[in-house]
């Protein structure tokens, strides 16, 4: 999200979820937004029946691709190829916004003689994109008032993952198209409060609301706020933390994360773990990562539990108790709260409210919000407030940008492209993504536990394409054996048109055939976010078992064909 951080001043979305069924043409890319976020595909799907053009850029051919104009079914890993190739095309036929870049950016100029070599024709040959769509995609997009772009993992999760962000602000601050109603940039966020978790803190470089731990006054607000000497270096961040393990790191305290199912070459992470010397984690179920806990401290989950989620639209919610929770499970803070207070402080928080106000309290985008204002705003047309709030009696920011750039002026970063650090070659001559399903959650402590999503999606399974399958012997349902340099998992083959010839895919659900014993644990230089989408893979059947019966097509048939695959659409 540097990118985004940079430039905009946070990684969230510049426009709420509502103006997407306004906005006249939307550009998803690296997004599978129908299974992943639901219920923002519907309301692009909303724009798309008012008449709005829709482009999907994804090497999947996912169920939003059905609804889009054009798909651009890109080699992964070539998205800086696609998008400097439209800035040139932007700038080549004068289609820039010159009054915004002139009042709003900074360092156009660099971007202009960087794209100058970007030709469509060049790009055609990287990506397999024709230049013909590329300047159709390019000239739509620019000449569209309400343009907006929305991007997730297909986008960040690679080795040049910034550099992805930095080409589509590019394209955003070159046409200008920020800072109004359903135009903007919109990174949809993962999980379900990683906004909020973002929000307060939970980065290596921030404070609550965004403060940089490196800026001296900042600091200063906090120390004598909380009464502690805080350090002024940034931490690690998650990839570099995970490579310490065993290492510098001997001691871990984990919550609300699997790493062993979710951290990219996860055999490496397990030979660090072997020589931590004490593990904590704080969870409500007895995960993978369980296996090496010396603790475990149940915490309740969502339903059990007061306080707030912050959605992808900074909307921040009130969650209540719906049901007790189980045992000797509490929530969250009230774990850490006594924890804390056995370490020694003396801190005392009656409630998740007045959780909530410690965070507001010398945040300034969160200084006007507080469980009761949201509440009174349930009886509202919306419930829950956006930030910015500033203060008590503002009522919220719906878009960010309006009449200027946040960080003052927004800044155009000239971009190379790097290829994807692990290509195919004879050893192993396929590319393996990774991602996710609509019927199961991340480490699937949750939806695997549920009876309806079991009989849904119950095994682990990668999709290939049906040539080459067929070079190598697999039908649909072999059991086959994905291998990678890092290692091996079995699974159930899919014969899928959905992938591209000489691709691969796995969802990374299932702790029996974990995709991130195969995933390469490269980061991108900025983020460190690691390279889930693309590594190098071999694929070979191991059983044949006659489960062809359950799987032809099945993945058609849970989550809706590709195009000109035939059978029932969902909607
Ligand atoms: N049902 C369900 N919903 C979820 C989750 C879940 O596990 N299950 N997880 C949540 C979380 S934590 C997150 S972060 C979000 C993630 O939401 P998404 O990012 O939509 O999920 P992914 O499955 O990772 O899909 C990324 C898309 O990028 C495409 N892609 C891969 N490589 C490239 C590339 O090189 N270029 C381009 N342009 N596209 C590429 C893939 O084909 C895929 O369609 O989903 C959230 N929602
Ligand atoms: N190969 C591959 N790997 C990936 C990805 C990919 O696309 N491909 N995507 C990556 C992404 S975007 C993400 S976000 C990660 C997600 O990976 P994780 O964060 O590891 O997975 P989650 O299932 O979201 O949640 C982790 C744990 O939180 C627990 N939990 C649920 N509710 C609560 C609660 O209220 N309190 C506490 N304390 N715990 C709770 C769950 O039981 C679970 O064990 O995976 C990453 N890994
Ligand atoms: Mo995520």
């Amino acid at each position: 999200m540097a990118g985004l951080v940079t430039t905009f001043g946070a990684g969230a979305m510049t426009n709420s979820i509502g103006e997407i069924r306004d906005a006249d043409f939307l550009f998803v890319i690296g997004s599978n937004t129908s299974e992943a976020h639901p219920i923002i595909a519907m309301e692009m799907k909303r724009a798309v029946h008012r008449g709005a053009t829709m482009v999907v850029a994804d090497p999947r051919a996912v169920w939003m691709t059905t609804l889009a104009q054009k798909h651009l079914q890109l080699r992964p890993g070539t998205d800086v190829w696609l998008l400097n190739a439209m800035a040139h095309v932007i700038i080549e036929e004068g289609l820039v916004d010159e009054a915004f870049i002139r009042e709003h950016t900074e360092n156009f100029e660099a971007v202009r003689e960087a794209v100058r070599k970007y030709t469509p024709e060049e790009a055609e040959k990287v990506t397999d994109i024709s230049a013909e769509d590329i300047r159709w995609v390019a000239h739509r997009y620019a000449t569209t008032e309400r343009a907006g772009i929305y991007y997730t993992l297909g986008i960040t999760e690679h080795s040049h993952g910034t550099d992805n962000v930095y080409c589509l602000a590019n394209l955003v601050l070159m046409t200008g198209h920020l800072g109004k109603r359903s135009a903007g940039m919109n990174p949809l966020r993962g999980q379900n409060n990683v906004q909020g978790a973002n929000d307060a803190g939970a980065t290596p470089i921030f404070l609550p609301g965004y403060q940089r731990v490196d800026d001296e006054e900042v600091r200063r607000k906090y120390e004598e706020s909380w009464g502690v000497a805080l350090p002024p270096e940034p931490g690690m961040n998650l990839n570099v933390m995970m490579k310490a393990v065993g290492k510098s790191i001997r001691g871990m305290y984990v919550m609300g994360e699997d790493i062993l199912l979710s951290e990219p070459n996860v055999s490496k992470l397990e030979e660090g773990m072997n020589n931590v010397d004490f593990l904590v984690i704080q969870e409500p179920f007895l995960n993978e990562t369980a296996r090496y806990a010396d603790v475990v401290f149940p915490s309740a989950v969502f339903a059990e539990k007061d306080g707030t989620f912050t959605n992808s639209e900074r909307r921040v919610q009130l969650v209540r108790k719906a049901v007790e929770p189980p045992g000797e499970a509490r929530a969250d803070w009230e774990i850490l709260v006594s924890l804390a207070n056995a370490c020694g402080a003396s801190w005392d928080y009656p409630n998740s409210a007045s959780v909530y106000d410690e965070l507001a309290k010398d945040a300034p985008r969160f200084a006007g919000i507080s469980h009761e204002r949201i509440e009174e705003s349930a009886e509202g047309p919306k419930s829950g407030l956006q930030w910015p709030c500033p203060d008590p009696n503002h009522s919220g920011t719906e878009f960010l940008h309006e009449g200027g750039v946040l960080r003052g002026k927004g800044l155009f970063s000239a971009v190379e492209y790097r290829p994807s650090e692990e290509l195919p070659d004879q050893e192993y001559a396929l590319l393996l993504s990774t991602g996710r399903t609509l019927y199961h959650y991340n480490a699937a402590t949750q939806t695997r536990r549920e009876s309806g999503l079991v009989a849904k999606q119950s095994d682990p399974f990668v999709e290939i394409h049906p040539k080459d399958a067929g070079k190598r012997g697999i039908a649909s349902g072999d059991l086959v054996e994905v291998c990678t340099r890092r290692g091996k998992v079995h699974a159930r083959a899919i014969l899928s048109r959905q992938v591209r010839r000489g691709c691969l895919w796995m969802p990374l659900h299932f702790h029996e055939a974990r995709a991130n014993l195969l995933t390469n644990d490269a980061g991108d230089p900025i983020t460190q976010t690691a390279e889930y989408k693309v590594c190098a893979a071999e694929v070979r059947s191991v059983e044949k078992d006659g489960a062809e019966q359950r799987y032809p097509g099945s993945y058609y048939a849970m989550n809706g064909p590709g195009p000109g695959a035939g059978g029932e659409r969902r909607s």
